[in-house]
C-alpha cells in the first residue's frame, strides 16, 4: 500500500495552491458578495487548462488522473467552493460523459470546444424530480432525423453561461429508469430558454438555474448513446461528480481548519490565546482528525476510478464522510471565531454557508446511504457501482 501522490500529483497540487492563493482566495469574497466569478478568472482558469482537466489530450484537454483531479478540486475549493464546483461540474459531468459515451463524431465535435472556450451544465433534476431521478418527465419525441423536446429543468449548476447542456429526457414513457435517454443541447437551440437563477444560501458566485424546453428540436445525432441508456450516463456520470464534491468538501474543510487555527492563535481572551485552552484543541484535533478520515476515503474512490475498477459506493462513501466533515469542521471554524466568525469580516461564515450544498447536490446523504446500502445488501446486482 503506497500513500504518496506522485510526483506529477505532487507537481498538480503546488501549481494549483499557487493559482488559487493568487487568483481566486483574494476575490473569493467578492465571488460569493456579487455572485459572479469576473471573467478575467475565467479567462485564467481556462488559460491554466482547469476546464480541460478531464478531457482526453488527444481532444485538447490535459486528461488528469483521478486522484490529481480531487488534488486539484480541494486546492481549487480550499480557496473558492464557487469556483471549484464550476470547474467540477464542467468537467465530471458536462466533459465526463460525452468523453465517456460520446461517438467519435460527438467528442471531435463538443471536446475540443470545451476544453479551450465553451462551458458545459449537466441538467437532470426537474421540479418534482430530485432524488428520485429515474421520474424526470421530460419528454423527448423523435420526429424524423429530429427529436422534439418539452419539460423544465431546475438546479442546473453553470446554467446562466453554459454553452452546452448534457440533458436527460423521457423516451419512453412505459418504462422508468429503462426510457431516458441522454442528449447534448447546444445554448441557443430554438425552443431552450434559460429561466430564473436560483438565489442560493452558499456557492453564490456558482450560478444555478432552470431552463424550459418548448418544442426544442434538435437533430438525431446530438443523442449521447442508445435510447433507454441515460439513466446509466447519469449515474455513472454522478458517480465521477461525487468525488469531485467530496474533494470540494474536502477544501472547505481544510480552509476551515486553518481558519480556526489562525484566529485561535491570534485572539486572546483571559490572558492569553485562546489556542491554549483544551476546548479548542480539542476541537482542532477532531477537525484534523475527521479531515484525514474524509481525504483517504475521497482518494481511495479516485484511485479505485484509476483503476477502473467499480467505484460507486466508493465515491458515495467519500462524499457522504467529506460533506459532514466540511459541515462540521465549518462549524467548528465559526464557534472558535465566536461573534465574529457569525460576521461577514471572516472567511468562515462563507464556508459554513458553502459546506451545506455539499450534503445536497449530486445526491443528498440518503442518496448515499441507498447506494452504500445497497452494495451491502445486494452486492451482486451491480447497484450503485460503475
Ligand atoms: N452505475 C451504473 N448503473 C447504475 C448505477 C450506477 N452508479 N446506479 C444504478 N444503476 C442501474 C442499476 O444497475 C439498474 O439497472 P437495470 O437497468 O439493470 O435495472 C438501474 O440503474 C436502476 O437502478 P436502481 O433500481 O438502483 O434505481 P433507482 O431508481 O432506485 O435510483 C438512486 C437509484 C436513488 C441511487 C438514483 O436515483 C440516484 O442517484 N438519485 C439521486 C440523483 C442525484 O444525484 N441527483 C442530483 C443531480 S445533480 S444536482
Amino acid at each position: 500500500m503506497n500513500f504518496e501522490l506522485t510526483e506529477q500529483q505532487e507537481m498538480l497540487r503546488a501549481v494549483t495552491r499557487e493559482f488559487a492563493e493568487g487568483e481566486i482566495a483574494p476575490i473569493a469574497h467578492e465571488i460569493d458578495a456579487t455572485e459572479t466569478i469576473p471573467d478575467s478568472l475565467r479567462r485564467k482558469l481556462r488559460e491554466n487548462n482547469y476546464f480541460g482537466l478531464l478531457i482526453p489530450e488527444a481532444y485538447g484537454g490535459v486528461d488528469v488522473d483521478s486522484v490529481g483531479y480531487v488534488v486539484v478540486m480541494e486546492e481549487l475549493s480550499r480557496a473558492s467552493a464557487a469556483v471549484a464546483i464550476t470547474v467540477s461540474v464542467h468537467n465530471s459531468v458536462a466533459a465526463g460523459p460525452i468523453a465517456r459515451f460520446g461517438t467519435e463524431e460527438q467528442k471531435s465535435c463538443w471536446l475540443p470546444r470545451l476544453a479551450k472556450n465553451s462551458l458545459g451544465a449537466f441538467a437532470l433534476t426537474e421540479p418534482d424530480s430530485g432524488s428520485d431521478a429515474a421520474a424526470l418527465v421530460t419528454r423527448a419525441v423523435r420526429d424524423g432525423d429530429e427529436y422534439v423536446l418539452n419539460g423544465a429543468k431546475t438546479f442546473v449548476t453553470n446554467g446562466k453561461y453554459a454553452d452546452l447542456f448534457v440533458l436527460f429526457a423521457r423516451t419512453n414513457p412505459e418504462a422508468k429508469h429503462r426510457g431516458i435517454t441522454a442528449f447534448v443541447i447546444e445554448r441557443g437551440s430554438p425552443g431552450l430558454t434559460i429561466g430564473k437563477t436560483i438565489d442560493k444560501m452558499g456557492i453564490r458566485g456558482s450560478d444555478t438555474v432552470e431552463l424550459s424546453l418548448e418544442n426544442c428540436r434538435i437533430p438525431v445525432s446530438r443523442r449521447l448513446d442508445a435510447e433507454g441508456h441515460g439513466f446509466r450516463v447519469a449515474m455513472q456520470s454522478l458517480d465521477g461528480g461525487r468525488i469531485g464534491v467530496a474533494a470540494q468538501a474536502l477544501g472547505i474543510a481544510q480552509a476551515s481548519l486553518e481558519a480556526a487555527t489562525r484566529y485561535a492563535r491570534d485572539r486572546y481572551q483571559f490572558g492569553r490565546p485562546i489556542a491554549e485552552f483544551q476546548a479548542i484543541q480539542w476541537m482542532i484535533a477532531d477537525m484534523r482528525t475527521e479531515i484525514e478520515a474524509a481525504r483517504l476515503l475521497t482518494f481511495q474512490a479516485a484511485w479505485l476510478k484509476d483503476q477502473g475498477e467499480p467505484m460507486g459506493p466508493y465515491a458515495s462513501m467519500a462524499k457522504l464522510k467529506a460533506s459532514a466533515v466540511a459541515r462540521m469542521a465549518a462549524d467548528r471554524a465559526v464557534q472558535i471565531h465566536g461573534g465574529y466568525g457569525y460576521t461577514k469580516e471572516f472567511a468562515v461564515e462563507r464556508y459554513y454557508r458553502d459546506a451545506k450544498v455539499t450534503e445536497l447536490y449530486e445526491g443528498t446523504s440518503e442518496i448515499q446511504r441507498i447506494v452504500i446500502s445497497n452494495s451491502v445488501l445486494h452486492p451482486k446486482d451491480g447497484k450503485g457501482s460503475a
